[in-house]
């Protein structure tokens, strides 16, 4: 494993008898060590407990497919662009300056800070091996017949030097024909939807996008491929008995044409059938218990809702520095606008709902984390404002305004203003959720007798979700540092030696 650190190559080497290399496959061992907490009637007890893990790690990356669905529009065409972009070396210009050449700066997949001392920061890829984004066949589906050229060139978002470097590279793509149920997304995307499955058979349907994502699999010799959602946002579908709430009932579901059935679960259906894993870049609640039990039974990974990008991101990291600093957040309010298709889509009221439930469910888990500043558990009003400014296109505008309580009854007043091209934002957690998708296909663990693979519902991927599904029962973390530190431990782990503590101990006791 090598690393490049100012242009000096370097191996990682880990010296300890917690980990073996056997045949490709990388075992290890982990002491996890958490403190059980019991509030007994003379108080709060903590026993210290530590608890034994083994991890096996494949480490040749798979050959890995990556289906989007919504290939056509600013994110899907963005993260096909910017791959190329990648792959190929293209440089291009701004009006900025005819001589200043920019490049696709594609540090996908996040680094690490290994040792607190020496500052010394690692890439994922040189602790355990994962896929670049230029691995990665990309394909897919869109409701839109749009070339990828005329995509990209629609989405406005790449400069028109690169635009013409990359056409010929994207005019060849057209999406796949998808399937489109009008109702659920909003009826200003009907003059889009030219590139639509035929019929009305939600089985037929089903069985057209199964046989799509064979096809790419053979095409394409691929050992694992992945379905991810970037197309429109949807509105929720009804979850009730009969309908969604097992996996039988999907499937009848299904197979009855069921109204409610919605296209993106169709494409999560169709996904765990054929071994595929679903992951839902989008808000709507695609994930419903019985799909989520039919990727139980297929041991296929699921995971989402909604790529974290932007305000949101800053939210999750934001909100949980104010609480774990004893400034109560007592009002957030979140405006948006933004110019693109997506934005045109959230213009209507039930596509809208969507985002608002995703976006406003970012600060639950650091308010019910503290019962010192929350005692009743209420959440702050919290307000979530979207609309739609077509001038502006993809460079979306995010104005947030936190007030906090604080010291003597007084009021502490944030600002922040976040101007960026939405789908630069967007399109590498689409490349991140992948390439740690296809990682955590080639892990098993061991607590008891067996190893096994992760819980169907990935929720190591909740650092790139505003709003994680995590597996039934478990708790929800949105803290962005949480979230980041569960898959850095997770990633050394793997490697066979602890994360350092930050305690920092050596340079108070010297
Ligand atoms: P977009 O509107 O440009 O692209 C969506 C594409 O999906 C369109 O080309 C549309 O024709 C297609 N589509 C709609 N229904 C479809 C279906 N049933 N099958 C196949 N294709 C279908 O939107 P954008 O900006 O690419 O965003 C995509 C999704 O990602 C949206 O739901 C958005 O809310 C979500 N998202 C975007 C973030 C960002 O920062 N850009 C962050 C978080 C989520
Ligand atoms: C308006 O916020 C449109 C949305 O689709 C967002 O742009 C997108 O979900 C990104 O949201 P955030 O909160 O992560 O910036």
């Amino acid at each position: 494993m090598s690393n490049q650190v100012n242009g000096i190559s370097k191996r990682l080497i880990v010296e300890s008898p917690n980990v073996k290399l056997v045949d490709g496959v990388l075992e290890s061992k982990f002491n996890y060590r958490k403190n059980h907490f019991e509030h007994r009637a003379d108080g709060l007890h903590v026993t210290p407990k530590e608890h034994e893990y083994s991890f096996k790690t494949v480490l040749k990356p798979r050959k890995t497919g990556l289906l989007l669905v919504g290939l056509g529009g600013n994110n899907g065409s963005t993260a096909v662009g910017s791959i190329y972009a990648n792959q190929y070396g293209m440089t291009w210009r701004t009006k900025e300056g005819s001589n200043q050449f920019r490049h696709p700066n594609c540090h996908c997949a996040p680094w690490l800070r290994l040792g607190a001392q020496n500052q010394i920061f690692v890439p994922f890829k040189d602790i355990v091996p994962i896929l670049s984004p230029n691995d990665l066949v990309i394909s897919g589906w869109d409701i839109s017949n749009s070339n990828l050229y005329d995509a990209m060139a629609r989405a406005k978002v790449f400069e028109p030097e690169l635009q013409e470097k990359l056409r010929p590279f994207m005019e060849p793509i057209v999406p796949l024909p998808s399937v489109y149920y009008p109702d659920f997304i909003a009826s200003n995307q009907g003059d889009r939807a030219n590139n639509v499955i035929p019929g009305s058979n939600k089985l037929e349907h089903l069985e057209h996008i199964r046989a799509d994502i064979r096809k790419f699999k053979q095409d394409h010799e691929l050992e694992c491929v992945i379905v991810l959602w970037t197309a429109n946002t949807e509105r929720y579908t009804d979850v009730r008995t009969g309908l969604n709430t097992t996996a039988d009932e999907i499937l009848k579901s299904i197979g009855s044409n069921e109204y409610e059935v919605s296209p993106s679960n169709i494409f999560a259906v169709a996904s765990i059938l054929e071994g595929a894993h679903y992951i839902n870049g989008s808000p709507q609640n695609t994930l419903v218990p019985g799909i989520i039990e039919l990727a139980d039974r297929h041991n296929v990974f699921v995971g989402g809702d909604d790529f974290k990008s932007g305000q949101t991101k800053f939210k999750s990291a934001f909100v949980d520095f104010l609480v774990s600093s004893g400034l109560k957040p007592e009002c957030i309010v979140s405006y948006n606008h933004l110019g693109n298709n997506d934005g045109k889509n959230l213009s209507e009221a039930r596509q809208f709902r969507s985002k608002e439930i995703s976006k406003s469910s970012v600060v639950d888990d650091m308010v019910k984390s503290n019962q010192i500043l929350f005692p009743d558990a209420k959440n702050p009003d919290h307000c979530v404002v979207i609309k739609y400014v077509p001038f502006v296109a993809d460079s979306k505008r995010a104005m947030d305004e936190y007030i906090c309580s604080i010291f003597m009854g007084g009021k502490q007043t944030f600002v922040v203003h976040n101007t960026c091209e939405d789908s630069l934002l967007a399109s590498p957690l689409i490349y991140d959720l992948a390439i740690l998708t296809e990682l955590a296909s080639r892990v098993t663990y061991k607590d008891g007798d067996d190893y096994k693979p992760f819980h169907s519902v990935l929720s190591i991927l909740s650092l790139l979700l505003k709003a994680p599904v995590v597996p039934p029962g478990t708790p929800i973390s949105n803290a962005f540092m949480r979230q980041f530190s569960t898959l850095t431990k997770l990633v050394t782990a793997l490697a066979g030696f602890p994360s350092d503590t930050d305690m920092q101990i050596e340079f108070f006791t010297q």
